[in-house]
């Protein structure tokens, strides 16, 4: 198992009236919507530790309601600088250049270098497969998949032998359905050996789930936090939970939470352009101190950071 350490892991201390396994940073969103001149809203997006500060993927809509994935640095994985324009993808083959949106990116080193997932468009939703060893080149490698797809979340190392990602088999539009997957591969080219993982479930996780941040290796297995999905009469409400996945054949599930780790609650996760939305999409772990740090989008509109620790998880996951 590799250890985790991130000493300068943003950070802020559960609130003395709250008494929930995870908590909201004060100072939510940490990116508003209109926080570079191109934006209409960034949100789902992805961050990682890089040369003692962070780098990030971040989805921007732009205010031609085109969707794309931008990139970002900072000192303390709150205070971000982005880049205006989108992410400028090198690619061999260039049939890789016929897309029509990039969306939901996750970040995760492998080995030597940053691989980038996202939901790619290629006549309908995919999961597209990038990498860059230092946030100035990236290089398309290729659709993962075939549509339609989404929610591609790449473990951080192989596992007997293969890379191994989570998907979510989907519709071409707001899909009503969807359980999470895995595949399988030798090189992040070829992918199969596809496993069921988990399903739907009552209440907050009825209609759709899928995976949320990059898997945390623990010792008692692998960490996911997941969206899960319920319909209301107004439309569907995005929450998140966790789940403990099997080391060695994390298609087989050792536990998983009952309730919700949070669900929308507050007014940017209530109100904008998609309401009562939260979704996680990167996970930062100091394993000394046991610090989680969250950050999920809220109502497809804004950039937000939340706190767990990591013993309170893994107990929440096991009671349930
Ligand atoms: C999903 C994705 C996410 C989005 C969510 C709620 O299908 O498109 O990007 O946050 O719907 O609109």
């Amino acid at each position: 198992m590799q250890t985790s350490f991130l000493p300068n892991i943003p950070w802020e201390e559960r609130p003395a009236e709250c008494s929930d396994v995870v908590w909201r940073y004060s100072k939510n969103p940490i990116i508003p919507r209109d926080f570079i001149p191109s934006s209409n809203s960034i949100f789902n997006s992805a961050v990682v530790p890089f040369n003692g500060r962070y780098a990030g993927v971040f989805r921007c809509d732009n205010k031609k309601r085109e969707m794309n994935i931008h990139r970002g640095f900072s000192e303390d994985g709150i205070r971000w600088v982005l880049d205006n324009d989108p992410i400028k993808w090198q690619y061999d083959d260039p049939e890789l250049g016929c897309f029509q949106y990039r969306y939901d990116p996750r970040v995760v080193w492998i080995e030597d270098r940053y691989y980038i997932t996202w939901c790619n468009g290629y006549h309908g939703p995919t999961i597209g497969i990038g990498y860059s060893y230092n946030f100035e080149q990236f290089y398309f490698l290729e659709n993962a998949l075939l549509p339609f797809n989404r929610n591609g979340v790449l473990f951080p190392r192989k596992i007997r032998g293969a890379y191994v990602m989570l998907n979510r088999p989907s519709d071409n539009g707001h899909t009503p359905f969807g359980d999470i997957f895995l595949s399988q591969s030798p090189d992040l080219i070829h992918w199969g050996r596809h496993r069921f993982v988990m399903g739907v479930k009552n209440g907050w996780e009825s209609t759709k789930i899928g995976a949320g941040p990059i898997p945390i290796e623990t010792p008692d297995g692998w960490l996911l936090f997941y969206h899960g999905v319920l319909t209301s009469c107004n439309g569907f409400v995005y929450s998140f939970g966790a789940a403990l996945l099997d080391l060695e054949h994390p298609w087989k599930i050792i536990a998983r939470g009952g309730p919700y780790l949070l669900s929308p609650q507050r007014e940017y996760e209530c109100v904008g352009d998609v309401p009562n939305v939260i979704f996680p999409c990167a996970a930062l772990f100091d394993q000394p101190s046991g610090r989680i740090a969250l950050y999920y989008g809220g109502a497809d509109t804004v950039t937000c950071l939340a706190f767990c620790r990591m013993d309170e998880v893994l107990a929440f996951v096991k009671k349930s």
